[in-house]
């Protein structure tokens, strides 16, 4: 393991994170191009990245899942993971985090994209992975880049650690100045930079931009400290040891500067990484390997590939993986491993046995998915770290468009839960509906169109239907008779009923108070079937509940009656009762919990009052500064797409978790709307 300052050794593996569209997948081209990976980089606009490689994410023009490339670069190997910037992605990245070595966080300077920025900052804090800033798109930046720190610090609880700054020609940025280094550079597009004499005003610039950089590195390092005091210069050994040691040990961030798309300020963030990340093995003990345990494996993604065929993507955390082996989770037996490749991207290419710290994609792992924790031999390495999903926060009812692909869809579905388990899918037995939960409009767009281009199953969505229920509001007795007098036989049952309305949540009673055997015992259940069955439709159209039914009168006759006849009976007097009872509609009402940041929060009283909502009160987020939780109540149809206006309400960063509280009257034209729509949607059925 790489002590201090000294250099860590090894194959490294690398988070390419940050907000959405920052530059991430088009960062991970330009490093593929600049160690000699690709021949030319290529561009998100012509789809010709690595990254990027899956028809959804072409199609979108943006990442909606993870891409890995594993490339060289001074004699070593890195494997770079692109992450989906799109808070709907986000699972991918949480699942992936965990077993790299450090991740560099793409930024931009732009005052939208710091919520979020926060936000996945947050993650790296939390779970301790060293990371670095690179502030992309600088080809488009003007002076306002010197405030870069006052916009950015305040998302991060690291500190942040400027380590290059742009030198301007006129408002044109030509180059920076490397602060560690102390050497300044002209940017040449997709070339290397080239080393210039750093003098004049650019010097003075960086004597006191280092000054701040060794005063922020000093927190940690009283040696240091004193040197500043004393105005003694560091030796630059010092200072390079001391970044790689406060960079390893989560101290500090530092910040780069550069241009994905002209390949510029790439190389030094290459170098820095290479030199201030940690090796696997620091990795491996972040998150709890066994100290001398042999080999383990974190799936930081499997996938189904359209071949048919599952490819996990795993980092080797120990030991050795030969080809043929086979692993086990502490649950069950993964499978035989079919295959070692080396990824670039879509690109695979068959590899000899994979070593400590490397990425590589493992054929034919069956039963290995996102997430677990693989050994091989006969005694299963605990589970390093269980990414919890994301809580979903939209859903949608999915249907196969054509019949015969049902079983196909059920068995689709599962293997895009698998591979993504903030996607999840729940039955509605009442409705006859697959309901799709996940994280956003896009994330179920692209999960249908995955159904579509990986499994061959054509789906069509639709709004889930919402379980709505109705009730009475007072009680009547109602005689129910089914009389039929044709030719031989015939059918004879007459029942009287007490029908009262019973306190909310208490469902569907039957009773009975026959005396002098008036309706024979061997009837009286079917008087019950008839009635529980009237009951599946109300006089509104919906299920009714909260009732009580009393059977207290009736007659037969001893030729003509039968349990069919007693069954339309009690049917009969419920189809006839209910619409005198003040039939009332009833929707389900939701307990609702919003966690956005602070200046949000008034946002959310004026959407609740838009969406049917009360508001039950505001708290501070715990543990997270500069947050409310609000909570509310609303009917479930309401929510339907609140996450949509969370989000544009937070720059994205909003979002809800929610369960069902209890039911609830609706009236006047609301209740009028959804009665008409049902009328509607029978009719058409
Ligand atoms: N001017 C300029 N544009 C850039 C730079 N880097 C990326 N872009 C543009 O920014 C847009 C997004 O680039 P991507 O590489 O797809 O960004 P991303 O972060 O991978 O996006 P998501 O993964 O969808 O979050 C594209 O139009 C790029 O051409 C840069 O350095 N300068
Ligand atoms: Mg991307």
């Amino acid at each position: 393991m790489a002590q201090n300052g000294t250099r860590a050794t090894g194959p490294r593996c690398i988070a390419l994170v940050g907000p959405f569209q920052s530059g991430k997948t088009t960062l991970m081209e330009a490093i593929l191009a600049r160690t000699g990976a690709v021949q030319r980089q290529g561009t998100v606009e012509a789809g010709t990245t690595v990254g990027d490689g899956s028809k959804e994410a072409r199609h979108h023009v943006m990442s909606v899942e993870l891409s890995v490339a594993t490339t060289t670069f001074m004699g070593e190997s890195f494997t770079f993971i692109d992450c989906p910037g799109s808070v709907e992605f986000a699972q991918d990245m949480r699942a992936a985090l965990p077993a790299v070595d450090a991740a560099v966080v793409v930024c931009e300077m732009d005052e939208k994209k710091v919520p979020q920025l926060q936000l996945i900052l947050r993650e790296l804090e939390d779970q301790k992975i060293p990371h670095f800033l690179f502030l992309n798109k600088i080809d488009k930046a003007d002076s306002t880049i010197h405030d870069v720190l006052k916009l950015l610090q305040p998302a991060s609880r690291l500190k942040l650690l400027l380590r290059q700054i742009p030198t301007f020609s006129g408002d044109l940025i030509t180059g920076f100045v490397d602060l560690a280094l102390e050497r300044a550079f002209v940017y040449k597009e997709h070339a290397p930079s080239q080393v210039i004499p750093l003098e004049g005003e650019t010097l003075d610039q960086e004597k006191t931009a280092r000054f701040s950089m060794l005063e922020a590195l000093a927190d940690h390092d009283d040696e240091l400290m004193e040197q500043l005091l004393s105005d003694i210069q560091p030796p630059s050994d010092k200072v390079f040891d001391d970044l790689s040691k406060e960079v390893r040990e989560g101290l500090v961030c530092p910040t780069l500067i550069g241009s994905a798309t002209r390949t510029n300020g790439v190389l030094r963030l290459l170098k820095a990484i290479r030199h201030e990340s940690p090796d696997v093995a620091t990795t491996a003990k972040r998150i709890g390997v066994r100290p001398g345990a042999d080999c383990v494996a974190y799936v930081m993604k499997s996938m189904h590939t359209s071949h048919g065929g599952k490819m996990s993507i795993v980092r080797v955390l120990s030991g050795q993986i030969p080809d043929s082996s086979t692993f086990i989770t502490p649950e069950r037996e993964a499978g035989r491993v079919a295959g070692i490749f080396k990824l670039l991207g879509q690109t695979t290419e068959k590899r000899g046995p994979a070593t400590a710290g490397e990425t590589v994609a493992l054929g034919k792992l069956d039963h290995a998915n996102t997430g677990d924790t693989l050994t091989l031999g006969k005694q299963a390495h605990a589970d390093l770290l269980k990414v919890a999903p994301l809580p979903p926060v939209l859903s949608l009812a999915i249907a196969a468009k054509e019949r015969k692909d049902d079983v196909k869809l059920g068995q689709a579905l599962h293997k895009l839960v698998e591979e993504d388990p903030s996607l999840s899918v729940v039955h509605n037995a009442e409705a006859h509906e697959v309901v799709a939960w996940g994280q956003g409009e896009m994330h179920l767009r692209v999960a249908s169109e995955r159904l579509a281009d990986r499994f061959g199953v054509a789906v069509a969505t639709r709004k889930p239907t919402v379980g709505y229920r109705e009730t009475i509001k007072k009680g009547i007795v109602q005689r129910g008779r089914h009389k039929k007098q044709s030719g031989g036989h015939g059918q004879y049952g007459d029942v009287v009923v007490d029908i009262k309305p019973l306190p909310r949540g208490s469902g569907f009673q039957f009773t009975e108070e026959i005396k002098g055997g008036v309706v024979p015992r061997n009837y009286i259940p079917s008087v019950e079937e008839g009635v529980a069955d009237a009951l599946k439709h109300g006089p509104l159209g919906f299920p009714v509940v909260d009732i009580s039914v009393k059977l207290i009168d009736g007659s037969y006759h001893t030729v003509d009656s039968s349990d069919m006849a007693f069954q339309l009976a009690g049917r009969l007097a419920i189809h006839e009762g209910l619409p005198q009872c003040q039939p009332v509609l009833l929707e389900p009402i939701y307990q609702v919990e919003i966690v956005v940041p602070s200046e949000a929060t008034a946002k959310m009283n004026a959407l609740m009052s838009g969406r049917r909502g009360q508001i039950l009160g505001f708290d501070t987020r715990e543990g997270w500064d500069g947050w409310d939780v609000v909570r509310v109540q609303m009917p479930e149809t309401e929510i339907g797409d609140l996450i949509v206006e969370v989000r544009s309400a937070t720059a994205g960063v909003g979002s809800y978790t929610c369960r069902f509280d209890h039911m609830a009257e609706v009236t006047g034209r609301t209740a009028e709307q959804i009665v008409a729509a049902k009328k509607a949607a029978a009719a058409a059925a």
